[in-house]
């Protein structure tokens, strides 16, 4: 149709996707033949008798913590700096082909340092894709160290000293930190220290907050780690004062529709508060989380939204402006996106 047109050439940025969540179960399959990495026994678990089967297990994840069990198993496939070249070229070909300009990655290196593979390993593979992403589509990208928030400050510590000494942080290689896994329980405060120097030394910081947490979750995100964006953040529509607050402080807000749907945040997109956001004015973005384990990629999720909110060609101007001005790129890339 024509509105899918229309959605398919809005020149997008994507804010919030991770890496390592854009793995398909076919790759997966084949990376842990070629390194040779045992999946669990599909007698405990039929769901790894082949990608069909992973694939339809995809479809019924009861909660964040059930969805991330099977994001840690997946992940275990990649080894090589080669495996992560891979995965994210194939990200940037996809999101391209979807009309994404310019897109800003969150990857989870303790998620791979715990598990023997060097944080160098990581990078220079996911810096490789970048700039080959770049010069084959003149798609523009940064990436986003995330923390592990079920793992401990200290571990955070020693990911962010690394990324620090090797200076990513000064020579553009990472542009910010941001905080995910499981929410409930671990919250932002944990790791104000992070946030604080991150700050200090002039780093871009987010978090996710108010995707099963409450509304708290957000307004400590903000208060305590002085976050500039906040990842998901439906449910900060709980608290009237915080919706007025992050409308008039411009907060970027960077939602996954169909996330929330597969993770049961919500029951359907429809139930999202994109409506009380344009109403109230909160800027917010719209991407894919992990598309591989969601059932779409970020086209996919504009469509959704339009399936359930029918929003004018105005309200989508309106929304892919809020979502380049809410960009880490600089000025001069903002412009030639405008
Ligand atoms: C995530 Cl949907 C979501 N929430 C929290 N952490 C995550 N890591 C990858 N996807
Ligand atoms: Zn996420």
């Amino acid at each position: 149709s024509s509105i899918h047109q229309f959605l398919h050439e809005l020149p997008k940025c994507e804010h919030h996707l991770h890496i390592e969540g854009s793995l398909s179960p076919n790759l997966l399959f084949r990376l842990a033949s070629v390194n040779k990495v045992s999946l669990p026994d599909p007698s405990s678990d039929p769901s790894f008798e082949s990608p069909e089967a992973l694939t339809s297990r995809y479809e019924r994840f009861t909660s964040l913590d059930d969805f991330l069990h099977y994001y840690f198993i997946g992940m275990s496939v990649l080894i090589t700096a080669s495996d992560f070249e891979s995965l994210a070229y194939e990200y940037f070909a996809r999101a391209h082909a979807d009309g994404v300009q310019h897109a800003e990655v969150f990857f989870d290196p303790q998620a791979h340092t715990q598990r023997g593979i060097a944080y160098t390993t990581v990078v220079s593979g996911l810096t490789a894709a970048q700039k080959r992403a770049e010069k084959d589509f003149g798609i523009t990208s940064k990436f986003i160290l995330c923390f592990l928030r079920h793992l401990s400050a200290t571990d955070a510590e020693v990911t962010y000293q690394e990324a620090v000494a090797l200076g990513h942080f000064s020579d553009g290689t990472i542009a910010g930190i941001g905080l995910d896994s499981s929410e409930v329980g671990f919250p932002p405060e944990i790791f104000r220290e992070i946030y604080a120097s991150a700050k200090q030394a002039g780093i871009r910081r987010t978090a996710h907050a108010g995707e099963e947490g409450d509304a708290s979750y957000v307004q400590r995100s903000l208060d305590i780690c002085h976050t500039e964006r906040i990842d998901h953040g439906i449910r900060l529509v709980e608290d009237e004062a915080l919706v007025k607050r992050i409308a008039k402080d411009r907060t970027l807000i960077t939602m996954c529709p169909l996330s929330n749907v597969r993770l049961r945040c919500v029951s359907k997109v429809a139930d999202l508060p994109i409506r009380r956001f344009l109403d109230e004015g909160v800027r917010f973005s719209i991407n894919s989380d992990d598309p591989a384990y969601f059932g779409g990629y970020i086209l996919d999720n504009y469509c959704a939204v339009q399936e359930a909110f029918g929003l004018s060609i105005k309200e989508w101007k309106y929304i892919a402006d809020g979502a380049i001005e809410g960009s880490w790129c600089d000025d001069e890339r903002k412009k030639v996106l405008l």
